[in-house]
């Protein structure tokens, strides 16, 4: 049972060094002709219009904490790239590391041999090479790219590093009511495991438990600690950033009295769900992970799970010097913050506790819409087996954990292009997991047994001993990777593949 995992172990075998490294800036070249819509197989050549740089760096992320991390141009987060929607644009990722690399478009409508996820075939980008893609953003708003490989118990590999970077892809038609966008990345570095101790989070609503769920869960526990096994191992970290930078040691955000601020934030994390809030200001949600919600709704704190997006809007209507900050004590306390400073106004960032709310989707939906109708239904149940592998919890969705490798398998699910498909998802663990489908967009169509309408998303958590419904309509074909996006839960067996038939 404990030697279940060496092979990803010495294929992800990490390095240190940031001797040499050449960043390379971003380069803009003529633009390419806007009908160019589908992608060729050999991308041209010449000039790319991006260059992505893996490498191996000091990042200095408060002025006595300097840590060692692989970022994409020497730099956390990567440099945003802001794409117009349906113009093509090459890009050109060099790795600079020792180890096979994998770029995820993560949002985008792309074919799977672009989009970034070995399990679907897309070629890895090899050490010390490069690989040349030609990428057709699409649909527009808020993305991101990050890695996408496994790390399993090497926490300086896949996301538990620093290789992320904001996408946005620009509209046809951009409504901009607001003066000025800000896009913040959240990401814990330094990680280290511990046994246990993850922390159970009851922020989601509606929070209706599934007796049975729960039930089910709790025996299975129950049953592995009398076989005398310790809890599995989680991660926690020592430094907490936004954008790079621990509270108070990047620069401010500054905004004047008045102002409307567009805030793109995106939870980079390997592991964690963020909160955030702004003393005495809200949030007004206009897009959930990207994609404009059709219900805006203000909010005195938001709730990301791990590589959601939330868009909002704030209205700088509270002079002062405040902290927009974690709502955990310790996070925020450990860097996870930034200030926020009005115009001829200083002094020390204050801090106060928003009155306590939870967080739905549903909030953000259409009102009293319930959902199209599918033309199929697929089943998946999540199930967590403490510690069993190497003494990491295996995840399974209906019985099967995702193989130890870096590479394809026989899809699970079948699909028909055309078709609109839902998937009911049950968890039978008390963990949350933000679940991810690659390569499509879909919609919570029901949440804790409430139908729904109209929040389409490409992450989406599901509470624990909780069940939802998303639909989607299949129509990328090719093969489509469905995990949760939580590193340790996608490292052991959370991920399964469908494909077209
Ligand atoms: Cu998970």
């Amino acid at each position: 049972m404990c030697d279940t995992k060496p092979s990803r172990r010495t294929f992800l075998k990490s390095i240190g060094t940031a001797a040499g490294v050449t960043l390379v800036p971003l380069t803009a070249v003529a633009e390419l002709q806007s009908g160019e819509r589908d992608i060729a197989e050999t991308p041209p050549e010449g000039k790319p219009d991006y260059a992505l740089r893996i490498a191996t760096v000091p990042i200095e992320v408060s002025r006595k904490r300097i840590i060692s991390a692989t970022t994409y141009n020497g730099q956390f987060p990567g440099p945003l790239l802001r794409l117009r929607e349906g113009r093509q644009v090459i890009v050109d990722v060099h790795n600079d590391t020792d180890t096979p690399e994998q770029l995820h478009w993560h949002g985008q409508i792309v074919p799977d041999n672009i989009d970034g996820a070995a399990e679907e075939g897309t070629p890895f980008i090899p050490p010390h090479g490069m690989r040349r893609i030609a990428l057709t953003p699409r649909p527009s708003g808020f993305r991101f790219y990050h890695t996408h490989v496994r790390a399993g118990a090497d926490l300086s590999a896949g996301q538990y590093g620093g290789q992320v970077g904001p996408v946005y892809i620009e509209p046809a038609h951009n409504p901009g009511n607001y003066d000025r966008e800000v896009f913040l990345v959240l990401k814990e570095f330094q990680p280290s495991f511990s046994r246990g101790g993850d922390m159970a989070q009851d922020f989601l609503s509606p929070a209706g438990e599934i007796p049975e769920l729960k039930e089910r869960g709790e025996a299975a526990m129950k049953a592995s600690l009398a076989r005398g096994m310790q809890h599995g191992y989680e991660v926690g970290y020592d430094s907490f950033t936004i954008n790079g930078k621990m509270l108070g040691h990047g620069e401010p955000i500054r905004v004047k009295q008045g102002e409307r601020v567009l805030l793109h934030v995106l939870n980079g994390s390997a592991t964690e769900i963020r909160s955030l809030a702004l003393p005495g200001h809200t949030f007004e949600v206009v897009a959930l992970d990207g994609n404009p919600v059709p219900n805006p709704a203000h909010v005195s704190a938001l709730w990301i799970g791990t590589a959601e997006r939330v868009s909002a809007i704030v209205e700088m209507n509270h002079p002062g010097v405040w902290i927009l900050g974690d709502l955990s004590d310790d996070d925020r306390h450990h860097g996870m913050g930034i200030v926020v400073e009005y115009a001829g106004h200083n002094g020390h960032p204050q801090w106060v506790a928003p009155t306590a709310a939870r967080w739905s989707y549903a909030r953000f939906a259409r009102p009293g819409a319930t959902p199209q109708k599918p033309d199929a239904t697929f089943e998946m149940t999540f199930r967590k087996e403490n510690a069993a592998d190497a003494g990491f919890n295996r995840w399974t969705i209906n019985g099967a954990a995702y193989p130890d490798m870096q590479g394809t398998m026989p899809a699970s699910f079948h699909l028909k292009q055309g078709q609109r498909y839902r998937i009911r998802m049950r968890n039978e663990s008390d963990d949350i997991h933000p679940v991810h489908l690659h390569r499509h967009t879909f919609e919570i169509a029901g949440y804790a047994g409430k139908p729904m309408a109209g929040v389409m998303k490409d992450v989406m958590m599901l509470g624990g001993y909780q069940e939802a419904e998303i639909d989607f309509v299949a129509d990328n074909p090719g093969l489509t990777l469905f995990h949760c996006h939580q590193q340790l839960h996608m490292d052991y067996g959370f991920m399964t593949l469908f494909d077209y038939v």
